[in-house]
């Protein structure tokens, strides 16, 4: 059963396309070396924050057509951090911190490893080439990809709310669920991400309920200096993701 607290954060975001998933800080610090932990308290409750594909059509094309754009980093993220700064200001009364998956540290590390916090969260298993036996990549660096069971790799890991004051000690974990049992799949499934993750076919690794309409894979294949003019906007992008 979710608590009130979820329920409003869901009840915010679930609109707009949004999927939330609670995790305490410590699953989180537990799979970690020290140089990556979140400085939390261990128990602090925390939600990892995913994009589905509808959220292009439900929060992004809405955004864009309201001129909300303040052209300082890649308009997908602004409308994230848009729709999450709304949100913060719900619960003026709770400190809640919000680390998106743009965001480096000084050392230039992510402030937050996106797909671990989605596997100890149990939103979408992270397959990492520890996971596959034999594998045949030898020296060559192969990185790791969530799977979620819904949407394959039609989803994006957006940010993580830490609430450093409320502490759930007795929290539940569920493990993510794994959807690509086979080695050969995981190879398949790893070759894909790491090789030609431009041709989407990594995300149809399961059965999939949703995809990436055709609108919103051309926006991601479109190069940042003409995604403006595809929606219609005058100027040129700096920054951009293809999440
Ligand atoms: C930097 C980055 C890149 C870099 C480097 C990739 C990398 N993984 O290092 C580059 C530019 C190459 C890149 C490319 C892509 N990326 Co990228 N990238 C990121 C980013 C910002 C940080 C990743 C990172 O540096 N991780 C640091 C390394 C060290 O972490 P790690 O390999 O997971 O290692 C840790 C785990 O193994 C953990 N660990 C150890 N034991 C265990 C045990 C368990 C059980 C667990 C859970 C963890 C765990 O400990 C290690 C650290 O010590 C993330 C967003 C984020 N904030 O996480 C997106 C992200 C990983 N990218 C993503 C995507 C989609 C892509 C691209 C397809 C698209 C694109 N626009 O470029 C390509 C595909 C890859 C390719 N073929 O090039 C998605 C992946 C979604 C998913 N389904 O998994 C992410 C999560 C962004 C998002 N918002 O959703 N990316």
């Amino acid at each position: 059963m979710a608590t009130p607290l979820e329920q409003a954060i869901r009840d915010s975001l679930a609109p707009l396309g949004f999927e939330v998933y609670p995790l305490k800080v410590g699953w989180y610090n537990g799979v970690l070396q020290p140089g990556f932990h979140l400085p939390y308290s261990e128990d602090a409750l925390a939600y990892v924050v995913l994009s589905t594909p509808s959220m292009f059509e439900k929060a992004f094309k809405p955004f864009m057509k309201q001129q909300r754009l303040q052209r300082v980093r890649d308009p997908v993220d602004e409308c994230v951090s848009y729709h999450l700064s709304l949100l913060k200001g719900n619960f003026p009364d709770q400190k809640l911190d919000v680390i998106y998956d743009y965001e480096m540290l000084p050392n230039r590390r992510p402030r937050i490893l996106a797909q671990t916090a989605a596997h100890v969260s149990g939103a979408a298993y992270y397959y990492q080439r520890k996971d596959v036996q034999k594998d045949p990549w030898g020296e060559k660096k192969i990185y790791g990809v969530c799977i979620h069971p819904e949407f394959g790799g039609w989803f994006a890991i957006r940010a993580v709310l830490v609430f450093p004051d409320i502490l759930v000690p007795f929290l539940e974990q569920r493990p993510p669920i794994d959807c690509v049992t086979t080695n050969e799949k995981r190879i398949a499934l790893l070759e894909s991400f790491n090789f030609h993750w431009q041709d989407w076919e990594y995300r149809d690794i399961v059965d999939v309920q949703e995809r990436y309409s055709e609108e919103q894979k051309t926006y991601f294949a479109t190069p940042p200096s003409e995604r403006l003019k595809l929606l219609g906007l005058d100027g040129e992008l700096t920054e951009s993701s293809h999440y």
